[in-house]
């Protein structure tokens, strides 16, 4: 193992503590515990989707938002230190959930057999397989739709997170890379706008993870304006790499099947640059993304580490 995926790595390990809080917080809100929203969904429903919520995942968006707030001058991490006493800064909180709710929704939806057709998914079957379709696409609209109720109840720019977190999803943001991404299938790599994909269908959420974490602690435009860079950078990195570990990845360690890319004819930047030009731009974006986290200062450092992860990540 390379000194920069080892460090990757044992970066990754760090967060064991803040994913372990996070998920029972998830937990908690999909049971309905600590909820005053009264939702009861139809039993069913409600299984797939707990099935879809608390199958795993890296659960790097909503550490996301949580840094962005921390790096704004917040204190969202202090959850994990004052977990027992309680006193953490809780309003970085709502926007992790909200974001995790529609990355959960936009995986279920792409695994569908009308767009990638796939079966597995963190490392588990997945939810049309477990269930069947119109479960998987019921429980991916109420994930949608669910997650704007934290946003809506967050303490600080409620209506402003509905508003970035809509933009993000919405039909200029995730959805319309998706449709970008299915239309280009088959067509010559050149043809297609790979960049403009890959910012939206990737990025785009990203980008609005680490701006919710920013509204949610009150943060002022000049670092909103560096957190949107800094998400789209990330982003990119991410998504670049997401390609090379479609060809190399450990099936696995990534919970998913590899290859899909090739036998959709999907155009990737490995496709159009090759497996190491694939490479050099991930880790190109990464460093952008790394000396946009710098403004922060030592407030920001956690941001700064996870940009090298998205170009050295395994999984
Ligand atoms: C709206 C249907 C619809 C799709 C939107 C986000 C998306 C487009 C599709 C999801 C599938 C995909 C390959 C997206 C690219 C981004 C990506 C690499 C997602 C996987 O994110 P991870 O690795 O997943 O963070 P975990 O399971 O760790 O949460």
């Amino acid at each position: 193992m390379s000194e920069t995926l080892a460090s990757a790595a044992k970066l990754i390990k760090s967060f064991v503590p803040l994913q372990k809080l996070f998920n029972e917080r998830l937990e908690q809100s999909i049971s309905g515990l600590g909820d005053d929203r009264g939702r009861v969904p139809p039993p069913h429903l409600h299984e797939a989707m707990r099935y879809a919520l608390l199958a795993g995942g890296k659960r790097l968006r909503p550490l996301m938002v949580l840094f962005s707030a921390e790096a704004c001058g917040g204190n969202a991490l202090s959850c994990t230190e004052n977990r027992v006493s309680g006193e953490g800064d809780e309003r970085a909180w709502p926007a992790a959930l909200a974001v995790e709710y529609v990355h959960t929704y936009s995986l279920i939806h792409d695994d569908l057999p009308a767009l990638d057709d796939d079966d597995f998914r963190r490392g588990r079957p997945t939810i049309h397989k477990a269930f069947d379709e119109a479960t998987a696409i019921l429980a991916g609209d109420a994930l949608l739709t669910d997650a704007f109720t934290f946003a809506a109840g967050a303490p600080e720019n409620a209506a402003a997170q509905c508003l970035e977190l809509a933009l993000a999803a919405g039909s200029s943001g995730m959805v319309a890379g998706q449709a970008m991404d299915m239309y280009s299938e088959g067509k010559p790599a050149d043809d297609v706008d790979l960049l403009g994909i890959h910012v939206r269908k990737t990025g785009r959420l990203f980008i609005g993870s680490c701006v919710l974490g920013g509204l949610s602690v009150a943060a002022n435009q000049e670092s909103l304006d560096v957190l949107r860079v800094y998400g789209a950078a990330f982003g990119l990195a991410f998504q670049i790499s997401d390609d090379v570990l479609d060809v190399i990845g450990d099936e696995k360690a990534k919970g998913k099947s590899s290859g899909g890319d090739a036998d959709a004819d999907k155009a990737t930047y490995v496709r159009r640059y090759g497996l190491e030009g694939a490479k050099k731009r991930t880790h190109e974006a990464a460093e952008e993304a790394r000396e946009a986290a710098e403004y922060f200062g030592e407030r920001g450092r956690i941001l700064q580490e996870l940009a090298l992860y998205a170009a050295h990540r395994d999984y």
